[in-house]
């Protein structure tokens, strides 16, 4: 364990409640606490709780629990003390001040998970994981924080590098050989190795894109011609009558926005001005704010009435719409009052988007509601963010992905252009480095500075 100085802070936000929690860590943190009690508390139980009143010099501040957790067995890895008091900030300020006469230290933000850390109690990505499970709002966003707290991401990472390293051990063998021109790592082993890391690699760091829109709130965009029904959806699944509904064409004429619960993924939804010609210029206005929308949309429900758009029109709505978009899913609305052969639309929509086209009535409760758990599926199966897999969500994680991914390409360009053992052994080094980085095998203090500042105190 790593010697420091004993540090105290509130543990729960400010303000009254039922109780407030003050944490203490560090090596004196069990004689501080103590030096504030006239009974004293049993050192040798770990995991203990004891109800002790607290005394500074004015009298008494407080009965509160005291849990003791020793050494080792705690979350910081050292002796730590969490006292339970009476939810009042009165309370709490005494409490800390007189600990701080005691001899502690107000901690700095996320200084305990720092410590935790430092003590090899978390990996660094375990570290972060904290600090998302905490920010998180969601199911999406709180499963993938669990799952990387509780070490799949890193055990992931860290299979990966030790397959890197194992090969470079033996390039680095083959150096030491020098002169005798012997082969160690199998040239063809190591390209077959290199090609199976790095699509690994490659499919973390590139579900980053989605794993940070899903955390932040993944936008969707619902657009369409004038009278589709746009704004119809956007009432039926938020569940409000928000936008106005009307069957004038060109009812909504600005963009309207409200966040979306569906199956856990929180959605930013937007209903914006249906897409024709303009007839004046504020409409103009609300349509060009409609494709800015689509264009930063994370994927855009395109909603058409059947029976009134031509096939024809359709297609070129699509062809249209994928220039600004990667992710167009097509809503074929007013099903109620349609009795055509709908094939024809499926057809294009199979065509130009490569996904079926669904079929509603946006006045129906009951549609709606179908519609809705369909969504959600397509969000699990389609977007991959099925319970199993791993989504990076971590902005300094996708870096370090790219970095190694960089390097692993190197390699491979490498090996097909006889590049010598020591350069190779360069860039496994390197891209080991990025990998090692997640995990947190990383010795800048200002890097770690800057990941554990972004807690609040008393994590
Ligand atoms: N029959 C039927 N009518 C619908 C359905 N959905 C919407 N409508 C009607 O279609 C008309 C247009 O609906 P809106 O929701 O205002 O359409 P919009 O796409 O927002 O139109 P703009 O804002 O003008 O671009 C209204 O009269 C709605 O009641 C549906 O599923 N079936
Ligand atoms: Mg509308």
């Amino acid at each position: 364990m790593l010697s420091f100085d004993t540090i105290v802070a509130r543990a729960t936000p400010a303000g009254k409640g039922a109780i407030a929690v003050v944490r203490v860590s560090g090596p004196n943190a069990f004689a501080m606490v103590d030096g504030l009690l006239k009974s004293k508390i049993s050192l040798k139980n770990s995991h203990t709780a004891y109800l002790r009143q607290f005394f500074d010099a004015e009298g008494m501040i407080d009965e509160a629990l005291v849990l003791l957790f020793k050494g080792t067995k705690s979350y910081t890895g050292e002796d730590t003390v969490e006292i339970s008091v009476h939810g009042s900030d009165y309370i709490v300020n005494r409490l800390i001040t007189a600990l701080l006469q005691q001899g502690c230290r107000v901690a700095e933000p996320g200084e305990f998970t720092q410590r935790a850390f430092l003590n090899g109690k978390l990996d660094l990505a375990q570290a972060e994981a904290v600090a998302d499970i905490i920010a998180a709002e969601h199911r999406f966003a709180h499963d993938q924080a669990l799952k990387q707290l509780r070490g799949g991401f890193s055990d992931d990472i860290s299979s990966l590098r030790d397959r890197l390293l194992h090969f470079t051990s033996l390039i680095e063998l083959e150096l030491d050989f020098g002169e005798e021109d012997v082969e160690f790592a199998s040239r063809d082993e190591l390209t077959h190795l290199v090609q199976n890391i790095k699509i690994k690699v490659d499919a973390l760091k590139d579900s980053f894109a989605l794993g940070n829109a899903l955390k932040q709130g993944f936008t969707l965009v619902l657009a369409g011609r004038p009278n589709a029904g746009k704004s119809t959806l956007f009432n039926a699944l938020l569940n409000e009558d928000k936008a106005i509904v009307s069957d004038i064409a060109g009812t909504t004429r600005d963009a309207i926005e409200d966040r979306l619960f569906i199956e856990g993924l929180s959605l930013r939804l937007i209903d914006t001005a249906g897409i024709r010609e303009a007839t004046d210029v504020i409409e103009q206005q609300g349509i060009a704010r409609t494709f800015k929308h689509i264009e930063m949309s994370g994927a855009t429900l395109y909603i058409f009435e059947a029976g009134t758009l031509s096939v024809p029109d359709l297609q070129a709505d699509l062809q249209e719409l994928s220039s600004k978009t990667d992710r167009i899913w097509v809503v074929a609305n007013k099903m109620d009052s349609f009795s055509g052969d709908i094939g024809q639309y499926s057809d294009v929509v199979a065509r130009e988007t490569q996904l079926p086209m669904w079929q509603i009535s946006a006045r129906d409760r009951l549609s709606v509601l179908q519609f809705t758990k369909e969504l959600a599926k397509r969000f699990e199966v389609d977007l991959g963010i099925l319970d199993d897999q791993t989504v990076v969500t971590n902005a300094r994680h996708a870096n370090s992905l790219l970095i190694c991914s960089q390097e692993l390409q190197h390699i491979l360009d490498g090996i097909a252009n006889n590049l010598t053992g020591d350069l190779l052994s360069f860039h496994l080094r390197t891209a080991i480095r990025a990998l090692s980085a997640i995990t947190g095998d990383i010795d800048n203090e200002e890097v770690l500075g800057n990941i554990f500042s972004k807690f609040c105190i008393g994590k």
